[in-house]
């Protein structure tokens, strides 16, 4: 079965056509991706499978299992982590190949311990799914028929037989909490940790050959990767290129090479050897100081040009390496200096020179089965984030590295990345053998990576440093001496001394949250690491009053904070069934894999909302999956609007926040979580308020005290000048009661400043006859060209004890604007509405402005349909929901 279409051959030396040729610099790549086949340990399971892929995708598309997604299926699925699996293939290696010199066996991703046979010979083994393999094969091919076998063994197992074997002592947390429904000892395996369940995840841990396989023969040499990392001198005010080659040879060759950025007029050549074996060989390219160098800049802050580099070797007049990239020139720093007025060390980043304020999420892997990522789903989440006003995502240390279109794409749209080190919530062992394939790791990433702009920091894991610090794994205190070694080790003299031998031209933090500095002054452990004063913070509640910004802490920097919420029945339908529909079901607590989790939410709702009542169960369920997206869009809206507006101020000791990443983006399946953009696309109404409340230029509304202040907060370079505009209106009437105008205050670019303050009892006492429970504040910002930024709104009670909110009897009218994509909708409300919410079910894309707050009897949105689709469907589908209508 596998033995089928001719594989690809691609010939590098036709590149040598152009000059003499010498056929001892060719290389020739033979293509193994396709149809292989499968089979379980015993035989009893046989089929053919994709690769790159994994056993479960093949089980799936084969039919030998339903939809892993659908109702219970993970854990009917888990008999298949217990199983060993082997791939095999067929394949023909002509003479011509067998005669270079060097062929090797490349392997760009296995998932994960496997021995690896040629021909009924053992070439090598595997023990890490981030790590690129390439074995030495030519003297094992053979003429006609050459047979490849991967052998796979079972992930849950090995990571337990390790578990066994390191018996001296604990690496917790050994198991997930049953909850999770997960397996056990994930840190004991180089794979995606959350592969073993996580908190919003399932437990699927995969095998197979999740990335390309291929042959490459060569005679002389051959170039692995080009990198490239522009540097900046500030002394000199110029830039330079250091690009760097890293080259298998066969044998010592010689030869020049010719650096060239044509579009910056910049080029050199010169003599260098290759020595024999893998080696790496950096050049510095000077930038022509007049050329105009333009820089790349994260998004809101400016273009994002890139210049093509073009790399040549050449021996005489033979062409021995031919190579092309992007080089994209910026410059990052982490600023971690004394505050005036605050104890501990700002924390922020500048690029270019310039601080900017991060604002975005945390990204998770985009599926259980990293092949059914298509690019058109790494499309869509990045280009959400861009319109959401994102300018930064972290690449959170308990998935994958991802795979390069993602860097790519955050290059070109200005998202800041900051990427983990795939390790998360876990101690991890340091045998000599672990140590080393984490070395092999790490230089490999950083290596595939350090070209990309959009990576402005390196950070060794995910919440190791917090884990140990505040003891998570009830670590005797006799034996914490051996877990603080164990931890410097592995991120401080493994991986921190890897990155920097690679890669010096960005930060490296240790952990996330960390106090950086403060951590490393402290042994790389602090005592806090959640210490506001000092480097980034993690913060959850669930149990507090997400409203009350005085609950929120005053930190340096936000890289994780959020609430979960349910996604909306439309992502849930295809996975379950009538039965399943209700917040009590089995099926409602099976997909929640957080403790207390979906009753966390309801607790949350119910402080500010009547919670759905409604005598249909099913209208109920619905209505509360709408109640909890309610309840998080707000709630993260209150903590980034808080984080937003600290960017400027120390109070009691504390602020200058500078970023804001809630956690968490993206879903691995439809299931509830604190994600804003559910599996398959849609946005929650989390992802809408992100557009507004990472706005460049935002008015934030609090209460202080008595007085109730707006604060404008501005991300531009260049300074404003504005004023607030706060109209008062009555929860039982659609027309302002009154409108209040500040004076004009400036605000300079990278800046929040306060614009509007006056005492809630005298700004309600002069406005007819409102009461704190009869009416609401919307605001917003003006300068002499009209209105600036989002409109935004401040509730002076919780929503459920509101008098005069009617059920709005919300009409919608959909028309088509443009043929099959653009429509729009025209909703017409009896009276004020609240959240008020469009689903438009199946039909996906996206309205140009949801869950918003009525106060006018008519508005008109724009919804662009991710598919072709028409008014009547349009309107068949459509939903609206606004806070009245669920109790
Ligand atoms: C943090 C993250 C994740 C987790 C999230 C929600 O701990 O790093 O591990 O999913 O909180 O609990």
């Amino acid at each position: 079965m596998s033995k089928n279409k001719p594989r690809t051959l691609t010939l590098t030396c036709l590149l040598c056509l152009f000059f003499a040729v010498l056929p001892g610099f060719c290389s020739v790549t033979v293509n193994l991706n396709g149809k292989w086949s499968l089979s379980n340990s015993d035989g009893s399971v046989f089929l053919g499978a994709e690769v790159p892929g994994c056993v479960h995708s093949a089980l799936h598309q084969a039919g030998f299992i339903k939809d892993p997604y659908y109702r219970f299926n993970d854990v009917s699925c888990r008999w298949i982590a217990f199983d060993n699996w082997t791939y095999t293939t067929t394949f023909t290696a002509s003479a011509q190949l067998r005669a270079n010199e060097r062929v090797l066996l490349v392997f760009d991703g296995v998932d994960t311990v496997a021995s690896i046979w040629l021909n009924g010979i053992v070439v090598g083994k595997t023990d890490n799914m981030f790590r690129k393999y390439d074995f030495a094969v030519r003297d094992l091919l053979k003429d006609g028929d050459n047979v490849l076998k991967v052998s796979l063994l079972s992930p849950v197992l090995y990571a337990s037989e390790r578990r066994k074997a390191h018996s001296a002592y604990r690496v917790p947390p050994e198991c997930p909490p049953d909850v999770q429904k997960g397996e056990c000892h994930v840190n004991f395996i180089r794979k995606e940790q959350s592969s073993f369940s996580w908190d919003w995840g399932p437990s699927f841990p995969t095998m197979g050959l999740w990335k390309g396989v291929r042959l490459e023969a060569f005679d002389v040499l051959q170039l692995i990767r080009v990198s490239s990392v522009p540097l900046y001198n500030l002394s000199l005010s110029q830039w330079r290129v250091q690009v760097e080659l890293l080259v298998d040879a066969v044998q010592t060759t010689n030869g020049q090479i010719a650096l060239s950025l044509p579009e910056l007029d910049s080029e050199r050549i010169l003599q260098t050897q290759f020595l024999t074996g893998k080696t790496r060989n950096t050049f510095t390219l000077n930038i022509n100081t007049s050329s105009h160098v333009k820089l790349w800049w994260p998004n809101g802050h400016g273009e994002q040009p890139s210049y093509r580099l073009a790399v040549r070797g050449l021996q005489g007049r033979v062409l021995i390496l031919e190579a092309e990239s992007k080089v994209y020139f910026r410059s990052v720093e982490l600023v971690q200096e004394p505050v005036v007025g605050s104890p501990g060390l700002s924390f922020y980043f500048r690029v270019n020179g310039k601080p900017i304020f991060l604002k975005g999420s945390n990204w998770i892997p985009a599926h259980s089965f990293q092949d059914r990522v298509a690019p058109a789903v790494l499309r869509n989440l990045l280009a959400s984030a861009v319109e959401a006003n994102m300018n930064a995502l972290r690449v959170w240390g308990g998935g994958v590295y991802e795979q390069d279109l993602f860097y790519s794409l955050c290059d070109e749209m200005g998202i800041m990345v900051w990427q983990d080190f795939m390790f998360a919530c876990a101690m991890y062992p340091t045998e000599e053998d672990f140590m080393q394939t984490v070395r092999e790791e790490v230089a490999q990433q950083v290596q595939r990576l350090k070209s990309h702009p959009c990576i402005i920091t390196w950070s060794g894991n995910n919440e190791n440093e917090a884990a140990l610090a505040t003891d998570w794994f009830n670590i005797p205190a006799s034996q914490r001496p051996t877990y603080l070694k164990d931890y410097v080790a592995l991120y401080v003299d493994n991986i921190r001394a890897v990155v920097q031998e690679e890669d010096r031209s960005r930060p490296f933090l240790v952990s996330s949250p960390t106090n950086g500095a403060g951590s490393e002054q402290q042994g790389w452990v602090a005592s806090d690491p959640y210490d506001p004063h000092y480097g980034d913070t993690h913060f959850y509640s669930y149990s507090l009053d997400c409203w009350d910004w005085r609950t929120f802490p005053r930190t340096r920097f936000a890289s994780e904070y959020g609430f979960q919420s349910w996604p909306s029945f439309s992502t849930l339908k295809p996975v379950s069934i009538t039965e399943d529909w209700s917040y009590g079901s089995n099926f409602s607590s099976h997909r929640q894999h957080h403790q207390d989790g979906n009753q966390q939410m309801l607790r949350q709702a119910a402080l500010h909302f009547h919670l759905p009542n409604s005598t249909d169960p099913t209208k109920t369920f619905l209505d509360t999956l709408y109640i909890t997206q309610v309840t998080q869009a707000q709630c993260v809206k209150a903590q980034t609007e808080f984080y937003r507006r600290s960017r400027s101020e120390i109070i009691g000791g504390k602020g200058r926040t500078m970023g804001a990443l809630y956690w968490q983006l993206n879903d691995v399946w439809p299931a509830p979580s604190w994600s804003s953009i559910e599996f398959g696309g849609k946005w929650k109404m989390l992802h809408y308020f992100a557009r507004d409340f990472f706005a460049a230029v935002l008015p934030v509304g609090f209460e202080d005290g008595d007085a109730l202040l707006v604060y404008a907060v501005s991300d531009l370079s260049h300074d404003l000048e504005l004023w607030a505009v706060v109209s008062v209106y009555s929860w039982s009437s659609p027309e302002p009661v009154c409108t209040l105008k500040s004076d004009p205050v400036p605000v300079p670019g990278g800046s929040a400043a306060t614009v509007f303050k006056r005492p809630v009892a005298a700004l309600l006492a002069a406005c007819g006859s409102c009461t704190r429970l009869t009416c609401l504040l919307t605001f917003h910002l003006e300068d002499s060209g009209g209105q600036q930024g989002p409109s935004n709104h401040h509730f002076l009670c919780k929503p459920k004890d509101a008098r005069g909110l009617q059920r709005p009897n919300i009409t919608a009218t959909v028309r088509e604007l443009e043929a099959g994509y653009v429509f729009s909708v025209t909703l017409r409300s009896a009276s004020v509405a609240a959240f008020v919410w469009l689903d438009a079910g199946d039909v996906p894309g996206r309205f140009g402005s949801n869950g918003f707050l009525m106060v006018s009897r008519n508005r008109t949105v724009v919804f662009i349909a991710g598919r072709h689709t028409g008014a009547a469907e349009l309107s068949r589908s459509l939903v609206v929901t606004s806070l009245r209508d669920v109790y």
